[in-house]
């Protein structure tokens, strides 16, 4: 049997005991060559002229490659032009790849890396989103989504809170960073392996700068050690430079960046400027939000058009706004262009809105729970969001508040955080709820489609192709399920092999969440055809009818015959009948119309909610976590241990984004914290200390999803907001809940202290105001 069973990942025992091969344990050829690059350290600049004669001159080194020496075309940008593989004549990040060098021994490309001298005409920079907004700086034209007239709604409502948030961007801090490991072949034709979770995008980006057809560039990933959206686009100009050096020497070669340059040099998730103006009644219901969203993008395009349109799908969250107008700002700034992260937009939109809906909680004096509860979607007209898409189920947000509420046992510990709160003056706790609604499905509809290959061999055995890559989120696992399931075999009977172009070709990225929803149903498509021919062939062999054909087992039933499944594919093989198929899907029923800003974007919504506690010493900022309790909607999971997983990793690493990583550039626009030194990523010591996490399981899909299951990467990584408003309750506490306090993202313990001292400052002018 296959699915809705929690088996363990294909790889876990190689994960654990170091046998899983990832690009860089592929044995090298001889003769194989490494890459190390030269960052432009400049923000902005133009090159003037560079002097390459030392390093070419260096030991080991068999080439040294700029711009000018790409035989196809440079700009590697998809969806618009401005990401040069190697930078041409400015720079525009400092980061940025100047010169590639090729030498027998990574110390050798390193040392003669360093011999290169470039020469600089700094240019004007512009370092932040907010200034870019200022300055009118984009990278595409602003997009607004509107619904009724917010501004006289916000106006005209009984209670305005107007603001601003920062948000900080992410590193994706893969443990596998960048590599790419490129094999010529003959004719001119390469093999190339890379960590990517875009296998085609490599495919055609390394075609594209040699010029040369795609037909002739094959791309290959095992599995990658993490992607978190990292390596969704990003791998393609690792293996470009990996594929030119090989191309102009003839040798294989392999380009594996060491942390400190795959940080430097690759994208992040965008930070985030929010200006908001919402209006509400006395109960903190929302009438109209007005809000801008301005994502710093970077120096190009790449994904960003998509993940600020994500954020502003997402500044509603779980919330009905009967009047809204968002608009999302895509900042174009001399730093690292930022891309897809784990959640892609929806996290900033969704922490943009929980910040609105917290901050009208606390103007009130209400319990933001409360305030979350009468903003929720559900009732006779509340049910559709601002761009238009019903929430089908809304009830599902509002059955995960009640049994959060329960099970976390929230009203009692409110109560006794409360007293807690006031008999201790140093230590301080707080407590938040975040629900988290995401919309599932790539947002540029033609992403979503998937294509499946799958064997059957004659001894039964069954290999299955896919179109997505196995970043350690268990894809391979539940393929192998699906395809067991059809089949009505041991799972065991079922190989996943590597992602490769030249198997599956032109797969969208695996992304979005959808890697399981989009292939697993090409998976069971191809696998079905098969099933049908063997049906049709054995009804007409056993002289029966089709409905007597039953796969069951590890069997066949055929009328009165019974064989095992390896007979019948030695019998059908010997009958002439392939065994061999392809298996192609496309989502149904979404469409998005852009101009107009309506549709139905997405196939369906995955929910969840979460309840942090916090506790921060206010004397020194720092903070822990004693509690927190996630309840994620996984109904009709193909495998509820991959997903349990799933949950908590997703819920950790929002929690880092929210509070211990901070991206820290300089005036100059040199990010400062690019090693583990100095950016810090949870630990085990971060983890909450009692940390509960559930799966409901209540409500198979509505949809026609795989197996009635719903997709699961991105989006518990949003519950880690509620320990961002949990440290934000506790700083609270410290005025009585009475100030206001301002507390941008990420809440390192730098930014808790400064805000506690704010708190504490308005509380003696409050003071000394009413004494004097
Ligand atoms: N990637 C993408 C994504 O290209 N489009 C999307 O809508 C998306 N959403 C989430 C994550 N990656
Ligand atoms: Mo992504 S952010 O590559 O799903």
């Amino acid at each position: 049997g296959g699915v809705h069973r929690g088996i363990e990942h294909e790889s876990a025992r190689k994960h654990v005991t170091g046998a899983a091969a990832y690009t860089d344990d592929i044995p090298e050829l001889p003769g194989t060559l490494h890459v190390a690059v030269r960052l432009s350290d400049r923000a902005h600049a133009r090159i003037l002229g560079m002097d390459l004669s030392r390093a070419k001159q260096a030991t080991g080194v068999h080439a040294v490659f700029t711009y000018a020496d790409v035989p196809g075309d440079g700009d590697i940008g998809t969806i618009q032009r401005g990401d040069p593989v190697l930078a041409d004549d400015v720079v525009e990040y400092a980061g940025q790849a100047v010169v590639a060098v090729a030498a027998e021994t990574l110390l050798q490309a390193r040392a003669a890396a360093r011999l290169v001298e470039v020469y600089y005409d700094d240019l004007p920079a512009v370092l932040t989103a907010e200034a870019a907004l200022e300055k009118g700086s984009f990278v595409s034209p602003p997009l607004s989504f509107r619904r009724g007239d917010a501004a006289a709604e916000v106006a005209g409502a009984p209670n305005r809170l107007t603001g601003t948030l920062e948000v900080g961007g992410q590193d994706h801090f893969y443990l596998e960073g960048h590599i790419a490991y490129a094999i010529p072949k003959e004719d001119g034709d390469l093999l190339v392996h890379s960590s990517t979770q875009h296998p085609a995008e490599v495919q055609h980006a390394v075609a594209q700068v040699l010029g040369r057809p795609m037909h002739g560039i094959a791309v290959e990933c095992r599995r990658m050690g993490g992607g978190f959206g990292g390596k969704e686009s990003q791998p393609a100009q690792i293996a470009a430079i990996a594929a030119l050096l090989a191309n102009a020497t003839k040798r294989p070669v392999k380009f594996r960046l060491d942390r400190d340059d795959d940080m430097l040099m690759t994208g992040k998730r965008h930070d985030f400027f929010v200006r908001y103006d919402v209006g509400f009644d006395g109960e903190g219901r929302i009438r109209g939000l007005e809000m801008d969203l301005a994502g710093r993008c970077g120096m190009s395009l790449d994904l960003s058009n998509g993940v600020v349109d994500r954020a502003m799908f997402h500044a509603d969250n779980a919330y009905y706004l009967p009047t809204a107008r968002v608009t999302g700002h895509r900042c174009k700034t001399n730093t690292v262009s930022n891309t897809a992260f784990r959640g892609f937009g929806g996290p900033q939109g969704v922490i943009a809105i929980e910040h609105v809906v917290d901050e009208i909680a606390r103007a009130l004096g209400k319990d933001p729970l409360d305030v979350r509860r009468v903003n929720l979607y559900g009732g006779p007209g509340r049910e559709t969001t601002h761009y238009w898409m019903p929430v089908e189920e809304p009830e599902i947000l509002a059955e995960l508040m009640d049994r959060i509420e329960r099970d976390g046992d929230y009203r009692r510990r409110r109560e006794e955080i409360d007293a807690f709160n006031a008999r201790s003056p140093v230590l301080k706790k707080g407590l938040a709820v975040t629900p988290v609604k995401f919309g599932i499905s790539f947002t540029v509809k033609h992403l979503n489609q998937a294509a499946a290959l799958v064997h059957v061999y004659l001894d039964g055995s069954v290999q299955v192709n896919h179109g997505g890559t196995e970043m350690g989120q268990g894809i391979h696992t539940k393929m192998a399920q699906i395809a067991a399931q059809e089949f009505q075999i041991d799972v065991d009977r079922v190989r996943v092999t590597a992602s490769a172009t030249d198997k599956v070709p032109n797969a969208p990225p695996t992304a979005a969440s959808a890697g399981t929803d989009l292939n697993g149903m090409a998976v069971r498509i191809a696998v079905r055809t098969i099933r049908d021919r063997l049906v049709a062939f054995l009804a007409q062999h056993c002289h029966t009818t089709p409905d007597k054909v039953e796969f069951r087992d590890n069997a066949v039933f055929a009328g009165n015959h019974a064989m095992s499944f390896a007979e019948v594919a030695k019998l059908a093989y010997l009958n002439r009948v392939s065994l061999s198929s392809t298996g192609h899907y496309a989502t149904p029923k979404i469409w998005w119309d852009r101009e107009k800003c309506e549709g139905r974007p997405f196939f369906y919504f995955s929910c969840g909610v979460a309840v942090t506690e916090a506790l921060i010493d206010t004397l020194t900022g720092e903070y822990t976590f004693p509690r927190a309790d996630v309840l994620h909607d996984c109904s009709g999971s193909i495998n509820p241990a991959i997903d349990l997983g799933q949950v908590e990793g997703a819920f950790v690493q929002g929690l880092g984004w929210v509070t211990s990583e901070e991206l820290w550039w300089d005036g100059q626009g040199r990010l400062r914290t690019h090693a583990p030194s100095t950016y810090k990523i949870p630990t085990s010591r971060s983890l909450p200390k009692d940390f509960r996490v559930a799966l409901y399981t209540d409500r198979p899909n509505r949809e026609d999803t795989v197996f009635r299951s719903k997709a699961i990467g991105e989006p518990p990584l949003m519950l880690g907001i509620s320990a961002w408003l949990a440290l934000k309750d506790a700083v609270a506490a410290v005025g009585g809940h009475r100030l206001p306090v301002r507390l941008d993202a990420p809440a390192t313990p730098e930014r808790v202290l400064l805000a506690v001292e704010d708190v504490k400052a308005q509380g003696s002018k409050a003071r000394m105001g009413s004494t004097g």
